[in-house]
């Protein structure tokens, strides 16, 4: 059934004139056409009639109070979907506020699309002050993938198609389409319409490694007496799990995830180097890294974290060949898409496979025994407020115990500390702050993760990230979504325990102190939790769990506990004036 067979609300020509559509039907359609179920937006002019269509033609549409938090739910959509997520906004502050995550997003490699409404382009050019005036489609260019603008019904279809195909294929990233409330009103002739809609066939093409290139790579690989996988939120976003599963259990080589890589294999697998990072990334000889970069999260594949100079050969899947050299040498470059790429490499290993020298895997085995060991009696700490360790040591249990939900993840100290003590069992189960360490992804990513997946969410926030997206908490219970947020609450970023110097103001890092932030959900009719120890906690999100409804826990931590900066206090600069003594 075509959108025209149920209009509600529509252009007086079409409840007129049947066989005419419009280009608010033809954007549903296509999308629909195409697969895409559901809208995270913000209602307004010129897009409240396109919303209420959509919803009307079955898509699920699920509607913020911000744009940044339905930015990032596309976003993280399009990462555990591999379909682009779809987000709509209205003209210049709505598409603004969408812009955001529209350039997480293509900073992260996740496949979107931007849709924002727009003001008469006649004017807009002419700068003579329409509403919302804005030029969306240069501003939106330099911070995506593809900007693409849809003057004409007809060329609904095309435009879709497009934005569709530069969303997903190649790296995947942020796709801004521009539709001018002029568009929406324009109407065709039904037939004419629903022809020129596009269902883009194969929209990830396999992009195969070329031969050369794989047996280039596994010579290096033999070559290796310390070789290390590294494996990227590329790897997890590639669904290729059996296949790089069985690269690492047949080459033998331990690996190490990345954050959103977590749990592609269980973190508990013998293989795993997860707890003997430092030392399997300075020590290794030659590293093979799938979907991974080489940016600041792995130090620049140079420096201190990587050993002598120089000891350190590079292979890199990847299927941006421009991402290749640069910042180190890639010794050995595979281009192509993980799924092929990978198992093209376990073709070539062949039965004489030869696992690495055992002294190597014994080396990080024993390291990581050991940290893990020095780590326990942390996670056990009954202390009250709690200290982070003890708070994620309770958190640890339940994700053990419930492994195919959604943990979703943000803070500094919150986040660090977490990334370290969680184990993920299962891929994509952990969606966190990525490349740019953003503040503000957590309620949208919950939000995305239960409405795409139906699989419970559990949201780790420090309460300054929290604060971010807090009011989704209300998107939260108006959808009833089963998502047990779980606020670190230490008083502030970082710590809760600056003062001003002046005694003038309160510090710049801390927040009004001991806030309840599970009154917030009780305010919308969820359920609020306040905790102070383990054990509590424990109990708290266990029950939340269990009942599948929203709910928030406010954990009291330790405001003295956390480090400035949680783990990357080094990037903060230092000033070059001495204090006087
Ligand atoms: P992490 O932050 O986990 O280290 P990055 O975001 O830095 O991961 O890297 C992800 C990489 O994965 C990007 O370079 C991207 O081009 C690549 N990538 C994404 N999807 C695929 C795919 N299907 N095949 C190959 N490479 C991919
Ligand atoms: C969009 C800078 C990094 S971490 C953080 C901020 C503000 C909050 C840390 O406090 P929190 O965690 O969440 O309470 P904890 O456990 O250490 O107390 N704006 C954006 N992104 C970033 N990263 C910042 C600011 C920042
Ligand atoms: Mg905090």
């Amino acid at each position: 059934m075509t959108a025209l067979a149920k209009i509600v609300h529509t252009t007086p020509e079409i409840e007129a004139e049947p066989d005419l559509t419009d280009g608010f039907h033809l954007v549903i359609d296509a999308l629909k056409l195409n697969g895409i179920e559901t809208i995270y937006g913000v209602p307004g002019i010129p897009i409240t009639d396109l919303g209420r269509m959509a919803q009307a033609e079955g898509m699920r549409v699920i509607s913020f109070r911000h744009e940044q938090h339905a930015g990032n739910a596309a976003a993280i959509a399009g990462f555990l979907t591999q379909k682009p997520g779809i987000c709509l906004t209205v003209s210049a502050p709505g598409f603004l506020n969408g812009l955001t995550a529209l350039a997480n997003a293509t900073t992260n490699c996740f496949p979107m699309i931007l849709i924002s409404g727009s003001s008469e382009r006649e004017i807009v050019d002419l700068q003579q002050g329409d509403y919302e005036e804005m030029d969306q489609l240069a501003i939106a260019k330099p911070l995506c993938k593809a900007a693409f603008r849809v003057l004409h019904a007809a060329d609904i279809g095309i435009g879709v198609a497009r934005a569709i195909r530069a969303a997903c294929s190649g790296r995947p990233g942020g796709v801004y389409l521009d539709l001018p409330a002029k568009l929406f009103a324009q109407v065709m002739d039904a037939e004419a319409g629903q022809k020129s809609l596009v269902k883009v066939i194969d929209p990830a093409p396999a992009q195969r490694p070329a031969p050369e290139a794989i047996a280039r790579a596994l010579d290096v690989l033999k070559s290796a007496k310390r070789p290390l996988i590294v494996l990227g939120k590329g790897a997890a976003y590639a669904q290729a799990d059996e296949a790089i599963r069985a690269l690492v259990e047949t080459s033998g080589i331990p690996y190490v995830p990345m954050s959103m890589a977590k749990g592609l294999l269980p973190d508990t697998h013998p293989l795993s180097a997860g707890a003997a990072r430092s030392t399997a990334l300075k020590d290794s000889d030659v590293v093979l890294l799938i979907g991974a970069r080489l940016n600041w999260l792995l130090s620049h594949g140079k420096g201190k974290s990587w050993g002598e100079p120089g000891s350190t050969k590079f292979i890199q899947i990847d299927i941006e060949p421009r991402e290749m050299d640069s910042n180190v040498e890639i010794v050995a470059p595979v281009v192509g898409d993980i799924a092929s790429c990978v198992q093209a490499l376990l073709d070539g290993m062949g039965k004489g496979w030869q696992q690495p020298p055992s002294d190597w895997t014994e080396t990080l085995k024993a390291k990581r025994e050991a940290n893990i060991a020095k780590m326990a009696p942390k996670l056990m700490s009954n202390a009250s407020p709690m200290t982070f360790h003890a708070a994620l040591g309770a958190l640890r249990t339940i994700v053990k115990e419930r492994p195919d939900a959604i943990l979703v993840n943000e803070g500094a100290n919150t986040l660090d500390l977490a990334r370290g003590i969680i184990d993920m069992y299962q891929p994509r189960k952990r969606l966190d702050v990525g490349t740019w360490g953003i503040m503000g992804i957590g309620m949208g990513f919950a939000v995305a993760a239960a409405v795409e997946t139906g699989k419970p969410v559990l949201c780790v926030e420090g309460d300054s990230a929290f604060g971010f997206s807090g009011m989704e908490v209300e998107t939260i219970c108006r959808y009833g979504l089963p998502i047990c947020i779980v606020v670190f609450n230490n008083n502030g970023i970082y710590r809760g325990t600056d003062t001003d110097p002046t005694g003038r103001d309160p510090a710049t890092t801390v927040f009004v102190p001991d806030s309840r932030y599970d009154r917030m959900m009780e305010a919308f009719g969820g359920v609020g939790y306040h905790v102070t120890t383990p054990d509590e906690l424990t109990r708290a999100v266990n029950e939340a769990m269990n009942s599948g409804r929203p709910a928030l826990v406010n954990a009291v931590i330790d405001p003295a506990a956390g480090s400035e900066s949680g783990n990357i206090g080094s990037l903060n600069p230092q000033s070059g004036i001495k204090k006087k003594k």
